[in-house]
């Protein structure tokens, strides 16, 4: 980054500064990830100066010999690593993705989504009332089962009662396997498209240790950044059930693309996403993905030990989902203090949390980000001890009021003694000094 110093010592500090952050953590956001140095140069290159709007072949502007053969070299490598006749590859995030997906298939203010509520571990862009999903499309919330999982029968009874027109599966905080072909039956059944929203397990399924979507969903959308370990950027995918039930599936999506929602797409990202594609087809990313989930269910296995209370008992995934009740502290306090431990997670809700969502009553995390630095079993046992030392530290940090001014001074009041304490410091440097042997790619 010689220019960059040069031009802007700035933000060229910035950079290195979080370069540095990221190397000395544990990154444990389960929708993070280190991209290859492959992908991160890709990024950087030319292609990013160019405007290709429209599609192969068939675009505004002059000049996109390259922008075409990239952008089919993106969707002839989607297609055969989902096994899927057609895929755009242009939403520039998960949220544009799906909102596109609805404008192709739905009529606004009157066609229903049904999705996962995100109180239950869905996605604002299922069809949540806070966001754009929610405001232009009615939309009906289900929830899990007591049991914490999915719960078909209570689905169907919704389903079959308010017959939306979609039914969203795939979801951002939900550890267990997705049982896409029981979906479908309810889908097909109130004769609803089935959509299956696989950004957080599109490596699993890529490296094959989860299920696909692709012979029970008539359309499946993914980030490619997560487990799949891309750039930022979005696929949306139909399916051969997809073409059978809606020929003009694919060019419905690519108009409410463009001109739909976006204008020219960014090549520099479809490129990354290409390579990223290539490296997701290798025998070398199966492995991965397989170490990901080993690595995710030996870390719930340790912390059991320790008494968390796991949702669902445990985990099928990248992803785990905790209740702190029983430590008597809640997920934004616990989320801070394994931060100043050197543990990067991310508070969260749990399913019938009764919590607020800025305080809620668990945390999430997951083993992708950390696998891809070379983390194996044996070092989740590590990681579960750094993580119960943390907690015990802040036992008790929780609040006892509903009063929100209250309930700020003492978030606050936490902040000060966990910025203070010297024991979380002491396993930051542990655990700085542990990831210096797990070199993140850049
Ligand atoms: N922010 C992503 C996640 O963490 O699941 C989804 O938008």
């Amino acid at each position: 980054m010689k220019q960059l110093l040069t031009t802007d010592p700035e933000v060229y500090d910035l950079v290195k500064q979080e370069e540095k952050r990221q190397r000395d953590v544990l990154e444990m956001i389960p929708s993070e990830n280190y991209t290859s140095g492959a992908v991160l140069e890709t990024l950087g290159t030319v292609l990013n100066n160019k405007y290709s709007e429209g599609y192969p072949k068939k675009r505004y502007y002059q000049g996109n010999e390259v922008a075409d053969a990239v952008e089919t070299l993106a969707q002839e490598r989607t297609k055969k690593l989902f096994g899927v006749p057609y895929v755009n590859v242009q939403p520039l995030s998960g949220s544009v993705m799906n909102l596109a997906v609805y404008f192709a298939l739905l009529e606004p203010l009157k066609d229903k989504i049904m999705g996962l509520s995100l109180a239950f571990g869905g996605h604002l862009t299922h069809g949540q009332p806070q966001s754009a999903t929610g405001k232009f499309f009615p939309s009906v919330l289900y929830t899990l089962g007591k049991d914490e999982r999915i719960d078909f029968a209570a689905l169907e009874e919704l389903a079959m009662k308010e017959k939306p027109k979609i039914i969203v599966c795939g979801f951002t905080a939900y550890p267990r396997i997705i049982d896409f072909k029981r979906f479908a039956k309810i889908a097909d059944k109130v004769g609803a498209y089935l959509m299956a929203d696989i950004s957080h397990i599109a490596g699993l399924v890529a490296g094959g240790v989860h299920p696909s979507p692709v012979d029970y969903a008539h359309i499946v959308t993914t980030t490619t950044h997560k487990t799949l370990r891309g750039p930022r950027g979005a696929l949306i995918m139909v399916t051969q059930k997809g073409l059978n039930k809606n020929p003009d599936l694919g060019k419905l999506i690519d108009t409410a693309i463009i001109p739909g929602l976006q204008g020219g797409p960014h090549d520099n990202q479809t490129a990354a996403i290409a390579v990223a594609l290539k490296e997701a087809s290798t025998a070398k990313f199966k492995k991965y993905a397989q170490q990901i989930v080993l690595n995710a269910k030996k870390l719930a296995e340790e912390l059991h030990k320790y008494d968390f209370k796991l949702i669902s008992g445990g985990t099928d995934n990248h992803l785990l989902l905790v209740d702190l009740s029983n430590k008597q502290v809640n997920g934004a306090v616990a989320a801070l203090a394994l931060e100043a431990a050197g543990i990067v997670l991310n508070k969260n809700g749990v399913p019938f949390d009764k919590k607020p969502p800025f305080y809620p009553s668990g945390i999430r995390f997951g083993t992708p980000a950390i696998t891809t630095r070379g983390l194996k079993e044996r070092d989740m046992v590590k990681i579960a001890r750094w993580m119960n030392a943390a907690i015990e530290e802040v036992k008790g940090f929780d609040f006892l009021t509903d009063d929100k001014a209250e309930r700020k001074a003492m978030f606050d009041d936490y902040k000060k003694k966990i910025a203070r304490n010297k024991q979380l410091k002491e396993i930051a440097k542990e655990v700085r000094d542990f990831c210096r042997k797990f070199p993140i790619p850049v």
